[in-house]
Order: structure tokens, then sequence, then C-alpha cells
């Protein structure tokens, strides 16, 4: 990850607050991981425990844009405004802030990267994409730390599994080389 775009994952954490990050290996291009992240207003895309999303101010294409989700039953949470921080298509980073909802969740704030993984190791490896994601969040009254890394690295890690499977199954990609053996 170039040193320009590791520092968007550089969070101030205050006290009574923690933060962790996830990584997500990708079988697609990191455009076509891209495409998909970069919509702000459609997280439903991938995010599984999203029932409904819509926009409450702005087109999602800019920063400021602020969405309301609504999640799926069984969570401790029925809704959540996120407001769009950060959307660079060139370095390819996403970030939104948590700014209202009925949750847990004071004070989240996550930062999402797309890269290029490296060449692939052999003719017929995959071209591959990594994604980054690392959040901020408020430890809740009566919670640990490591309780709250534990709920909230749950929710990501199921969320980057889903756009695994999401950008494999859209862009299901061929063999960067062709092997002539
Ligand atoms: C995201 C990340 C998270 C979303 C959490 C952590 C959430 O949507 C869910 C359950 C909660 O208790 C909080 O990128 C909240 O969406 C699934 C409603 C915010």
């Amino acid at each position: 990850v170039p040193g320009e775009v590791a520092r968007y994952h550089e969070h101030a954490v205050g006290a009574g607050q923690c933060c962790s990050t996830v990584v997500q290996a990708i079988a697609a291009p990191a455009d076509a991981v891209w495409s998909v992240v970069r919509r702000f207003d459609r997280p439903q895309a991938y995010k599984n425990f999203i029932k409904s999303c819509r926009l409450v101010n702005g087109d999602g294409g800019a920063v400021g844009s602020v969405r309301e989700v609504r999640v799926v039953s069984g969570l401790p949470a029925t809704s959540s405004r996120e407001r769009l921080e950060i959307l660079d298509d060139d370095r390819r980073v996403l970030s939104f802030r948590i700014v209202g909802g009925e949750h847990r969740l004071a004070n989240y704030r996550s930062v999402t990267t797309v890269h290029e993984a490296a060449a692939p190791m052999s003719a017929d490896s995959p071209v591959m994409a990594v994604v980054v994601e690392s959040y901020v969040v408020d430890v809740p009254p009566g919670n640990t730390k490591e309780e709250t890394r534990m709920f909230v690295d749950t929710i990501v890690r199921c969320n980057l599994q889903s756009l695994a499977r999401t950008v494999e199954r859209l862009a299901p990609e061929a063999p960067l080389l062709t092997s002539s053996a």
C-alpha cells in the first residue's frame, strides 16, 4: 500500500474509542472492485445487513452526501445516517462518518481503499485486488474495547467477504496471461 494512501488509515483515536483494520483479497481488477465500493448510494449492493438505503442529502457522488440505511432485524440497531467524507476516484478512497440513527456505534468513521495487488505469481494466477477498511468508533457504555472491536470487525469482515463474492460474480476474471503449456 503506497504511503500516501496508507495515511488515510491513520485515525486519531481518543480515550474511550477503539479502532481496527480488516483486509480482504479479491480475485478481480481493482477498478471492478472500486466500481462497487464507490457507490455511496448503493451500499446494499454488497452489505448484506442493509435492507434499504435512501439519500437524504446530495446525490451520493460528492462529499457531504448523507444516506439513511435500514438494517435487517436481529441486530442491536434499526437505522443509521451516514455522511460521505471522502470519495477519491484516482486513489480509490471512500470514507464515511455515522452522524445519526438508532444503533450503538457513536462517532463511527471508516476509510476503505482499493489496491491493485502485485503482478500475478504465474501465468494462470488471477488478477487480484486488495481492499483495506479501517475504522474508529466510541466504545459503547457497558462494553469493552475488545467486545466493540469483535462486533465491528465481524460486520466489516462479512461486508468485505460479500464484496469479494459480488465482484467475482460480476467480473469473472480470465487469467491475465494465456498459458502456452
Ligand atoms: C458499514 C459498517 C458497519 C455498519 C454497522 C460497522 C451497522 O450498519 C450494522 C449494525 C449496527 O449495530 C450498527 O460499513 C450499524 O456499514 C450492520 C447500523 C451502523
